[in-house]
């Protein structure tokens, strides 16, 4: 049940990868915010998460400048190939849901670079978001990991070389 992907569910990751890509990071920000405590990390799930492994990736993000936080979230939107994003593509999807929590936790408590307190949804994204909110919790956790999982760059499937990186 968890895992299948109903159509209306796709149709809402087809709506969220057309927003431009700040707009879908602030998108996904709201949606933890507005999740708030009814997601525990600690939940023991029948699932593929490795918490050790997405607090890994998440410790060498919190190393970097607030800059390259941003950039790093960017480039897993975008499928750009970088080390970090790389090992991103490396994870089980409930693993890269986990680790985008981390970064959203890192934004509240300071060590992952904020949202500015100012920034607006355009019409679009407050339209997903108002969707999103409609779904039942099973749902939206599918959502979101349909979401997470094509970011980054799988090195299994992917052998376009980026000339930026050289990877
Ligand atoms: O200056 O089975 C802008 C687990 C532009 C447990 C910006 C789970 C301007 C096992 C881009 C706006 C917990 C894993 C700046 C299940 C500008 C399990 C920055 C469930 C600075 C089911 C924007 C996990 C930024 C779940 C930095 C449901 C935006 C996890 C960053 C849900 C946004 C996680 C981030 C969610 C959003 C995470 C980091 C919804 C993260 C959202």
């Amino acid at each position: 049940m968890a895992y299948t992907t109903s159509n209306a569910s796709s149709e809402l990751v087809t709506a969220f990868q057309s927003l431009d890509v700040d707009q879908q990071l602030a998108l996904f920000y709201f949606i933890y915010k507005e999740m708030g405590n009814s997601v525990t990390p600690a939940a023991p799930g029948a699932s593929t998460v490795s918490p050790t492994i997405a607090e890994g990736l998440f410790n060498q993000v919190k190393e970097l400048s607030q800059e390259e936080q941003l950039q790093l979230q960017r480039d897993l939107i975008t499928n750009k190939n970088t080390l970090i994003t790389r090992e991103y593509g490396a994870l089980s999807d409930t693993t890269k849901l986990l680790f985008w929590y981390l970064l959203a936790q890192g934004m509240d408590n300071g060590t992952v670079i904020p949202m500015p307190a100012d920034y607006k949804l355009s019409g679009a994204a407050e339209q997903l978001f108002t969707q999103i909110r409609g779904l039942e919790f099973d749902q939206q956790i599918t959502l979101f990991r349909n979401i997470v999982s094509p970011m980054g760059v799988d090195s299994t499937t992917s052998a376009v070389q980026d000339s930026s990186t050289g990877l």
